[in-house]
């Protein structure tokens, strides 16, 4: 059984509702126990910034997926999510990012762990480090000293609290 943890996020549509969906169908796959969710996050869109502010949130899982079997779950969540994307960098409907999974490092095409954004990103870290601010996301660095080494969190807001509820 591994740990993992999964960033979620959105720009369109009822944002929240698309995170929830997010939740509900992790919770339905077989192979993947969401255990914690963090905060929802409201926050201003890094790279392409003319598009809609995002609501971001962690989930931490117990999984018995291998990294590769769990990308695919998560992508089959965004389909079925009806995830647009208008352009590569532009607004999404739904997106599900592995972020860490264990200690492990994977460089695959198409899977990079830990995540790249997951140290540098305060989208990412102000969620991550809420919920495992112990988690190591750069080489024996924590995400909670990874967020204190951010120059400012400017742009990510709490946007909600206890948003959903697990059968734990
Ligand atoms: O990397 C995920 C998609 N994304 C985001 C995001 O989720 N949140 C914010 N604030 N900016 C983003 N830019 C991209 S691309």
């Amino acid at each position: 059984m591994a740990v993992a943890y999964i960033g979620l996020g959105s720009n369109i549509g009822d944002r929240e509702a698309h995170l929830k969906s997010a939740v509900d169908q992790l919770v339905r796959t077989k192979g993947i126990t969401p255990r914690r969710v963090s905060s929802i996050y409201e926050t201003a869109p890094v790279g392409y910034t003319d598009q809609p502010d995002f609501l971001n949130a962690v989930v931490e899982i117990e999984t018995t997926l291998e990294p590769t079997e769990l990308l695919a779950e998560t992508k089959v969540i965004e389909v079925d999510q009806k995830r647009r994307r208008l352009e590569h960098w532009g607004p999404r409907t739904l997106d599900l990012d592995i972020l860490l999974y264990d200690q492990l490092e994977v460089n695959l095409p198409r899977l990079k762990l830990p995540h790249p954004e997951a140290s540098s990103r305060a989208f990412v870290l102000v969620p991550l480090a809420e919920i495992a601010a112990d988690s190591s996301v750069l080489s024996g660095k924590t995400a909670g000293e990874c967020l204190a080494d951010l120059e400012d969190t400017a742009g990510v807001d709490l946007y909600k609290r206890n948003w959903v509820k697990l059968d734990l």
